[in-house]
């Protein structure tokens, strides 16, 4: 069985319908991923184990995807070197800024590569996740090379009124 090297991680089942759009996406691409429920809150100590086990178990990249307070992926990142990104997850209160700011401004020294708040950030997670897997993985560059000129071909050249 291939390695797992991305790890994706939410912090409730809730988070499961934004969260899929990276392993969608990683689907898509053939890389191989986990996906897990890991609360700062809820299961700290879960959290403490994956973040102290993920360099050993061979984990490259973690998407960590919470809403609200959203503590997991600055959590994850102090936690252990593996490159953490972040994906806000949209909430009712407050439409996910909550969730955007809480992940987007880390002190220095443990950094989070934030994306854009709901489906799209999770999309575009998993792209980056791919883009830096791609940097020592041919394969998987020349898979991702593929699914962005096929995006870009997608794009018509002129607006239609259909
Ligand atoms: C966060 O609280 C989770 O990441 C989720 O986005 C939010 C709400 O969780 P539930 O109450 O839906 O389980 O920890």
């Amino acid at each position: 069985m291939a390695q797992v090297k991305v790890g994706i991680i939410m912090g409730s089942q809730s988070d499961w319908p934004t969260m899929k759009e990276a392993a969608d996406i990683l689907d898509e691409l053939n890389i191989p991923y986990e996906a897990k429920i890991v609360s700062a809150h809820r299961t700290p100590d879960r959290l403490w184990t994956y973040g102290k086990t993920a360099v050993e178990r061979g984990l490259q990249v973690i998407i960590a995807g919470a809403g609200g307070a959203a503590h997991l992926p600055g959590m994850m990142a102090s936690k252990t070197r593996v490159p953490v990104i972040g994906v806000p997850v949209q909430t009712k209160a407050l439409s996910g800024v909550d969730s955007l700011y809480s992940i987007l401004q880390m002190p220095r020294g443990f950094p989070v590569a934030t994306m854009a708040i709901g489906g799209a950030g999770a999309k575009n997670a998993g792209l980056m996740a791919a883009a830096i897997l791609a940097n020592t993985d041919a394969t998987i560059a020349q898979r991702l090379d593929d699914w962005r000129d096929a995006l870009s071909a997608s794009i018509p050249d002129e607006p239609s009124d259909d």
